[in-house]
């Protein structure tokens, strides 16, 4: 009897563990404005995601709705009808609304094409900074008006709230960039993968963002080689007794095609392959790719069919690019070696997301199966187009890791 009801509290306790702790992880973010500014579909721009799409909300207060995904929080409050005089009872119910949920950023949106600020944004503004928010002002509708009459607005918002407001339009093309670091910069570090992950309007900061694992895991792989070799020395018996699990992981590697595993150096690749196959799966996370290969665009090529060109376009490309630093790897070391290969095979890998996405979320009609043909027609130009990032990157973590190991003469 107590120990049923033990087990059944410690399923409670691990269930909402579990939920506290991947709720720790999502930005929330609180949408403020005027109805009909565009706040609902600020969030569609920005995560190409409806608030329909994050299920049935729940109220926090009487007038908001909290809408909550795998990775992100979105507090819509109720917008104010402009004209009229309701500046107090809509203070109070953004008030309201941030006293009991403890949001990380406001988006304040006014409308460009209002051509006024209204008292009532004026004063719950100033209200949320004074409660210590981090309040974000986004100008919408941008496209509805003339250059100079935005240039008005702006003046007026940074001579009345001494804050510099990012304007936004249907299309999006304004500085959305720029909002999504400004966003960066004031999410705490522990939310901002995932808004990282989900924001598809800055493709070039999940580029960065895959960028830095590629080389935290290619430092991982050198260490790693490095210690292998000295493991290798004293487990070689054991390595040659190979068990199943031993042979399954040989299998599964050689049929990605990533390296040909010749038998006395196994034991080096499994773990190096562990390593990529972890860097592969943060990449495809921070590209949220498997959204896509699920996703409504994409419904006459298979997953596989896709994993499988891409896998294809990956052993190529690594294959090529290797011969380009073939000067590299004969001067350098072994662990060298292992930096190499992992860094450039991640890589590769982000730069083809990134060219598949970029196609992806554009309002190109071109379709982003095309691209990875077109990836593989011009192969040659999109490795030179890598090869040319990928070398000053790559010579500062081999100047990093060298130093640390006290390998300078291996410059020769
Ligand atoms: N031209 C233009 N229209 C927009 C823009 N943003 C939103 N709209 C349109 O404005 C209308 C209202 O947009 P919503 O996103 O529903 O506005 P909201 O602030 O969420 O409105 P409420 O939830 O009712 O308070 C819709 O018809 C949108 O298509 C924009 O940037 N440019
Ligand atoms: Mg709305």
């Amino acid at each position: 009897m107590v120990s049923k009801s033990k087990n059944k509290f410690e399923k409670v306790f691990q269930e909402k563990y579990k939920r506290y702790k991947n709720e720790n992880k999502k930005p929330r973010i609180l949408l403020v404005g005027a109805t009909g500014v565009g706040k609902s579909s600020l969030i569609n721009n920005i995560f190409k995601e409806n608030l329909a799409d994050f299920g049935a909300g729940m109220p926090v207060t009487k007038s908001s709705t909290r809408y909550e995904n795998e990775n992100l929080i979105i507090i819509d409050s109720e917008g104010y009808e402009i004209g009229e005089n309701n500046v107090q009872s809509f203070k109070t119910k953004i008030k309201e609304i941030v006293e009991i949920e403890e949001v990380h950023v406001v988006w304040y949106c006014i409308a460009s094409c209002n051509h006024r600020i209204t008292e009532v944004d004026l004063d719950t503004f100033k209200m949320l900074e004074q409660l210590n928010k981090k309040v974000i002002l986004i100008l919408t509708q941008s496209e509805l008006v003339t250059e100079n009459e935005a240039l008005f607005m702006k003046q007026i918002i940074s001579n009345e709230l001494n804050t510099k407001p990012f304007e936004m339009s249907n299309k999006l093309a304004l500085d959305s960039v720029e909002l999504i670091y400004r966003n960066l910069e004031w999410l705490p570090e522990i939310v901002r993968d995932n808004f990282i992950k989900k924001q598809k309007v800055n493709l070039d900061l999940k580029k960065e963002t895959s960028n830095k694992k590629c080389l935290q895991f290619a430092l991982v792989s050198g260490v790693q080689s490095v210690s292998i070799d000295i493991l290798n020395k004293f487990t070689e018996e054991k390595l040659e007794n190979q068990s199943p699990q031993f042979n399954f992981i040989l299998n599964i590697s050689q049929s990605m095609m990533m390296e040909k595993i010749s038998e006395n150096e196994s034991l080096k690749n499994i773990t190096e392959l562990f390593n990529r196959y972890n860097l592969f799966k943060q990449i495809l996370e921070i590209y949220e790719f498997e959204n896509i290969l699920n996703g409504k665009i994409i419904n006459e090529l298979s997953y596989n069919s896709i994993i499988s060109i891409i896998i294809n376009l990956l052993s190529k490309g690594l294959d090529k690019i290797l011969k380009t630093f073939k000067m590299y790897i004969q001067l350098l070391s072994k662990a060298a070696f292992s930096i190499i290969t992992t860094y450039i095979s991640g890589y590769i890998f982000s730069n083809i997301l990134y060219e598949f996405e970029k196609s992806f979320y554009s309002d190109e009609t071109e379709k982003p199966i095309s691209i990875i043909e077109q990836l593989e027609n011009k192969l040659d130009y999109f490795l030179e187009k890598i090869s040319a990032e990928i070398h000053p990157a790559l010579s500062s973590v081999l100047v990093n890791f060298l130093a640390e190991e006290g390998g300078e003469n291996c410059y020769v």
